[in-house]
């Protein structure tokens, strides 16, 4: 079967949806870098710049990986080609042209700080997960991060994407040339103005006067949102029947799609907004909103899930008591915990998140989600709970979800699958002293200050809530869930 790429291109014309501007003989120049070109990033930033693209302008895309060069080797034969399968009630194909090239920074270090301290990247987009920005428990840059360390010593090409920007920043600042704008796309809360304060701190370590010009530089916050599990095989395959061509990378995601970047952008930018970006003035109640009435109950569902033996998130929703107990999560723990932008129906956008997690089509592993917990509950579940203990309001949920990942990390210890996280070593450490006494255990966790910072362990209220919850869940998850949704 030949392969997706501009020859084939046209072949496809009429069958489904299509870079127009690939046909034709110019092709926009590059206007913008994003790092951790992964499904979401794929799935959702390249879908608004492809839909900018078509009104014109020069936005293509040249994205980035920091080590792996998987992607690299799959789109690059086909020209940056792939195809975006959205999966709901109708299933649509459409062929992505944004992403003209894909570089791995590991190999070709000259060619991307060329790119990212070139004239005509006005703008660098990332998605290198929660972990990928190197902070501390507080949300600064973890000056003792050992990757971090390196780079800063500048003996090796930076490893980190801090190091790495703050390289390119300074290039441009020694040639007079004006900063990019740097949009992080992560679930993150206050993403871009953490990414700049790490940026700045970074910067001032090598030269507190370049430190000082790059407090010009802007780096809106963002919300973003749609469900995008891993490529398999199996969508290859179905990619091949549609297409009668083969995609090495094709990607999946339900149909619904959301963007809201705080509205401080140079002027000249894509048109995003033609292709539904939401601007505002302020990010926060938007991203608070996403990340408590989806992130958060989607975190639960998959240690809980997991615990119960559940594959993914549609499967986990067919359970009637981990449903009543998501929604019972929800109405007393995280929606008093925050305010929600003004024009938010939340009981409606909470009911239809619900409705977005029991989609069939969506094959979500809870084991994917799963991943990476020391890094997501500080950011889904932990600004809850440390809301609700200043307010008064409920923490009984919360403190149910966070003894689930607990609990969760002694089952990765006690089989051979792997734990992946970045504390994963730290992680096992701790589920491997566990006796399976709910006092002792909840402490030795509360100690890991990197996930729960210094001040949860002494708060009364959620110790004892969570070493209640931990001890209904070691007795038995079923029982557990009876006891706290009252589902027989
Ligand atoms: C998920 C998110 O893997 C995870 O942690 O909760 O990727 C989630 O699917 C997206 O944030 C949805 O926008």
């Amino acid at each position: 079967m030949q392969p997706l790429s501009n020859q084939t291109l046209s072949s496809l014309q009429g069958k489904v949806t299509l870079p127009d501007y690939r046909l034709q003989a110019r092709q926009p120049g590059i206007g913008m870098v994003h790092l951790g070109p992964g499904a979401f990033f794929r799935g959702h930033q390249a879908w608004y710049t492809e839909q900018a693209l078509k009104q014109g302008g020069d936005w293509g895309i040249c994205a980035v990986s920091m080590r792996s060069g998987e992607v690299a080797k799959a789109l690059n034969p086909q020209d940056g080609l792939y195809t975006l399968v959205e999966l709901d009630s109708e299933i649509r194909y459409q062929v992505i042209g944004a992403v003209q090239k894909v570089l791995v920074a590991a190999e070709q270090y000259a060619e991307v700080l060329a790119q990212l301290s070139a004239a005509e990247t006005r703008f660098v987009t990332l998605t290198i997960t929660e972990k990928g920005y190197c902070l501390n428990a507080a949300g600064e840059l973890d000056l003792q991060h050992p990757e971090i360390r390196q780079d800063l010593k500048r003996q090796t090409q930076p490893i980190t994407a801090i190091g790495l920007l703050v390289t390119a920043l300074q290039a441009r600042y020694q040639a007079g040339e004006a900063p990019f704008c740097a949009i992080s796309c992560d679930n993150l809360t206050d993403n871009g103005h953490k990414l700049k304060r790490a940026l700045v701190r970074f910067a001032r370590e090598w030269d507190p006067v370049f430190a000082s010009w790059l407090q010009s530089m802007k780096s809106p916050c963002t919300m973003v949102d749609s469900i995008t599990p891993a490529t398999d095989d199996t969508l290859r395959q179905q990619v091949a029947n549609e297409l009668g061509l083969a995609d090495a990378w094709p990607i999946k995601r339900e149909s619904f799609l959301q963007w809201v970047i705080e509205d401080d952008l140079p002027a000249e930018r894509p048109d995003w907004q033609s292709a539904g970006v939401i601007f505002a003035a302020d990010v926060s109640a938007f991203e608070k909103a996403k990340l408590r009435l989806l992130n958060a109950p989607h975190s639960t569902l998959a240690y809980l899930g997991c615990l119960l033996g559940y594959e993914t998130v549609s499967d986990a929703m067919q359970d009637d008591t981990l449903v009543a107990l998501i929604k019972r999560m929800i109405a007393e723990d995280l929606m008093p915990s925050f305010r929600a932008p003004a024009e938010l129906d939340t009981g409606q956008y909470s009911a239809d998140i619900l409705q977005r997690f029991q989609n069939p089509a969506i094959r979500h592993l809870l084991a994917q989600i799963a991943w990476d917990g020391s890094q997501k509950l500080p950011m889904r579940l932990l600004p809850a709970v440390r809301d609700n203990l200043a307010s008064g309001s409920s923490i009984r949920y919360l403190a149910l979800a966070v003894a689930a990942w607990c609990r969760f990390i002694c089952l990765r210890q006690q089989s051979t699958v792997p734990l992946v996280d970045p504390l994963a070593e730290q992680l096992l450490a701790v589920a491997a002293s566990c006796t399976g006494d709910a006092t002792a255990d909840v402490a030795r966790f509360l100690r890991l200050s990197a996930v729960f910072g210094r001040d949860l362990a002494t708060e009364p209220r959620f110790v004892e809530a969570l070493t209640e919850a931990y001890q209904h869940l070691t007795d038995g998850v079923v029982s557990a869930l009876s006891h706290y949704t009252g589902v027989a």
